[in-house]
């Protein structure tokens, strides 16, 4: 069986010619034990850059599953500056060559470009919204090493461009990808173009205040911002809040076992339920035994929409989307399969891959489960699940990250055990550590989002957090947003009506006044007042 690929990326290569996959390299440990799936970036972004850009450089890539899959649209000589999006001065063309730089300078798609690279598959079988991910998603599993997940891919990605001709000939060097900076020590560090280029900090300037920005102002610098991205501390925002679900087309899909070749566990599961052999294995209860769909669909229903959320995704993520799904609550189960035995404590759910909802320890505590109104999920979208969704069968935990929500499942166990582990126990550390992105917004658009003085232009977008027991609970209360850089902040309260298992969806309509490019900013707070972590970001560029 073979899982739909993104539209985004079908649509792309319908138009690329020979795509030349980088990357082979990224991931070739990814696949072992993964506690959570990382994404791999793809937003695509339209640069000045990449539409001048000759199409040169082709290379057969090594094997045909590298060269016809991956997203790269060729690398513009680094000699030949570039502003790319920001505005066409002086000083992002020769000294920020600003074009050149980070990921989407060569990859129209760091999605595609991690996909089927040969001997692998990377986890990610869609990314959802209309953009894809950006490298934001890559680096929580592959900065370091993400508990059991993806490869240290900083020292995999460097031999890989250093090795590629496409990039060596092109002139590719450290500052293709990287700006530097200081530490507090005063060392010189060195961070991803992506990680700044968003911010007042872009090009060298040390602090972001009123004193910068005057100094800047007094020297030249006519938008006080050495960018001359234009700050609009009081922009004329109409926000609109709702828990709108995501289209069903936008899904991302998430499996972190799979291997190319072969028939798998997905086609095996996908035959017993074409030919009815299909049977969930209950263990632990009252009444254990192998259940048909048939007698899952016979216990009482819950219709439910909410929030599915990568464990492991990045700031601004695509690895995001608010499903409207059915199927029997945890606890109308339990009944319907005669009860569990008084101290029962412990849930095991059997996935046909293997995936457990803690990996690799398979149980997990019941009563958090209980709790969090976990559903065994029958339907999405008023459909069977299919396969690729999680099918015919899956439980799904709202409030946190995805690992939580086992798919494909073939039984699911209840038992007595020693101190099961609960999910928010684990997640909590890393939370706290800053390793995991427990509250985020995301713009659904890509950069460069096109608008005109005097014309309302609406961009899109969701902020949600995890309320996962006590310790873990980032109910979103206001999303902020900023038209200067983060100096002011417009704040739009997420009504407490709305049900903390779902997204809470905006649209913000801004209608500019001054031609230009601009930098719009979204962070959540929760109710528990956590601003956690960095602000999405995204570029707009306002003609006359
Ligand atoms: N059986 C199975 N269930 C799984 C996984 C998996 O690899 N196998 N991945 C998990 C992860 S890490 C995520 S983010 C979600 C993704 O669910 P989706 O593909 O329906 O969006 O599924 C979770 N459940
Ligand atoms: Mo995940």
């Amino acid at each position: 069986m073979r899982f739909p690929t993104s539209k985004r990326g079908e649509g792309r290569r319908a138009h690329s010619r020979r795509k030349f996959a980088l990357g082979a390299a990224v991931c070739l440990l990814a696949l072992a034990a993964c506690l959570a799936a990382c994404a791999p970036s793809t937003a695509p972004q339209p640069t000045d850059t990449n539409a001048a850009m000759a199409e040169t450089g082709e290379s057969d890539g090594g094997d045909a599953d590298a060269s016809t899959t991956g997203s790269f649209s060729t690398a513009a000589d680094f000699t030949d500056v570039s502003t790319g999006m920001f505005p066409d001065i002086q000083r992002n063309a020769e000294f920020q060559n600003a074009g050149n730089r980070g990921c989407a300078a060569c990859h129209d798609d760091l999605f595609t470009l991690d996909k089927n690279n040969g001997s692998f598959v990377h986890i990610t079988n869609q990314v959802g919204m209309k953009k894809g991910s950006y490298n934001g998603d890559c680096v929580v599993c592959h900065y370091q090493k993400m508990g059991t997940a993806g490869n240290i891919m900083s020292e995999n990605l460097h031999v890989r461009h250093y090795s590629s001709p496409e990039f060596v000939n092109a002139n590719g060097n450290c500052w293709s990808c990287h700006v530097t900076d200081t530490d507090e020590g005063g060392n010189i560090i060195m961070k991803l173009f992506e990680d700044v280029k968003y911010d007042m900090r872009f090009g060298g300037y040390p602090n972001e205040d009123e004193t910068d920005i005057h100094w800047l102002e007094r020297h030249g610098w006519d938008e006080g911002t050495f960018s001359g991205v234009v700050r609009e501390a009081d922009p004329k925002l109409d926000v609109q809040v709702d828990q709108a679900t995501s289209a069903e087309e936008d899904e991302f899909n998430i499996l972190n076992f799979e291997r190319i070749e072969g028939e798998d566990a997905y086609d095996q599961i996908e035959k017993s339920v074409n030919d009815d052999s299909y049977r969930f294995t209950v263990e632990g209860v009252g009444k254990p035994g192998e259940y048909t769909l048939d007698d899952l669909k016979a216990m009482p229903q819950t219709e439910f929409t909410a929030a599915q959320y990568c464990y492991v995704a990045g700031y601004n993520t695509a690895m995001f989307d608010n499903m409207p799904m059915k199927g029997v609550k945890l606890s109308d189960f339990i009944e319907a399969v005669g009860g569990v035995e008084a101290g029962t404590n412990t849930v095991t759910p059997v996935a046909v891959d293997g995936w457990t909802a803690i990996y690799p320890d398979g149980a997990t505590d019941l009563q958090s489960y209980i709790d969090n109104d976990a559903v065994i999920v029958l339907e999405r979208y008023g459909h069977d699940l299919n396969i690729a969704q999680g099918g015919p069968v899956e439980i799904f935990v709202p409030g946190t990250g995805g690992t939580a929500t086992v798919k494909n499942l073939v039984g699911i166990k209840f038992s007595k055990t020693d101190n099961p582990p609960v999910y928010s126990d684990i997640a909590v550390p890393s939370i706290e550590a800053g390793a995991l992105i427990n509250m985020n917004t995301s713009w659904f658009d890509n950069d460069g989002v096109q608008a005109k003085v005097g014309e309302p232009v609406t961009l899109e977008g969701a902020s949600w957090g995890w309320t996962f027991g006590d310790a873990c609970n980032y109910e979103v209360d206001k999303i902020l947003f900023s038209l200067d850089y983060g100096q002011n902040w417009t704040e739009v309260d997420s009504p407490d009506s709305f049900d903390p298992y779902q997204w809470t969806h905006f649209t913000m309509t801004w209608t500019p006044e001054k031609a230009g490019t601009y930098i719009a900013k979204a962070k959540a707070v929760s109710k528990n007042g956590v601003e956690r972590g960095k602000d999405a970001s995204i570029i707009i560029q306002v003609s006359e």
